[in-house]
């Protein structure tokens, strides 16, 4: 795998990986101005707090009722799957729904579930033809996956998916606070 040209942003820092852009930030994903960004959803696709509370907050009305639709269709969305509906009121195009694990002990294959949620929620942005996807960190708030396991699962994923061609060009992940944010820059650190 080649990785190079790490820089250093004002607002965070990137990397290239197989001529295509990791990115870390610090901040709210809401306000990204990217082709989709990435709800850490629940399986019942009817909100919920953190960050898919601050995603339908800020999107609006619009989303959940597509959310609606969905599970008319296909009932639960089960970890490690992704959907996609519009972005309602946000900047972003689209939303893509995953759901991660919730973490027990680590023997519950959250590790390989979590890798899915990437990976699926990649697939689909893929599939939509789209160029640039953030993502918040799956997982590690209400579903308790700790930090320093799932960032380097992230950033490894990302960079798998980057082998393969498709249209996706940046992935973006928006960490919320320092501790997110330097747990990100570790894992990237040692790519
Ligand atoms: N922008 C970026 N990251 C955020 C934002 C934001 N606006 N708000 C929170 N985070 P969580 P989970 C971070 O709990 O662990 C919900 O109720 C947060 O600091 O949102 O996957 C769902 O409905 C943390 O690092 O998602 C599910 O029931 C990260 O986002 C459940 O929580 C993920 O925290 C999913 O839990």
């Amino acid at each position: 795998m080649s990785s190079t040209s790490e820089k250093s942003e004002p607002s965070g820092i990137s990397k290239s990986v197989e001529g295509k852009t990791i990115r870390l930030l610090r901040g709210d994903i809401t306000r990204e101005e990217v082709d989709a960004i990435v709800n850490a959803a629940n399986s019942t696709l009817m909100g919920g707090g953190g960050v898919d509370g601050a995603i339908h907050r800020a999107g609006g009305p619009q989303i959940l009722e597509e959310c609606k639709q969905i599970r008319a269709m296909q009932g639960q969305l089960p970890a490690g799957q992704a959907v996609i509906t519009g972005g309602g009121n946000l900047k972003a195009q689209y939303v893509i729904h995953t759901v991660g694990p919730i973490w027990r002990d680590g023997s519950c294959n959250e590790e390989e579930t979590l890798a899915s949620a990437y990976r699926e929620s990649l697939k689909l942005a893929a599939q939509y033809e789209l160029k640039t996807v953030s993502f918040p960190s799956i997982s590690t708030g209400a579903y308790g996956f700790p930090l320093s396991k799932a960032a380097p699962i992230a950033i490894s994923t990302a960079c798998e998916f980057f082998k393969e061609q498709s249209s996706v060009e940046e992935v973006r992940f928006v960490l919320f606070d320092a501790f997110a944010y330097n747990e990100f820059e570790t894992a990237l650190n040692v790519l």
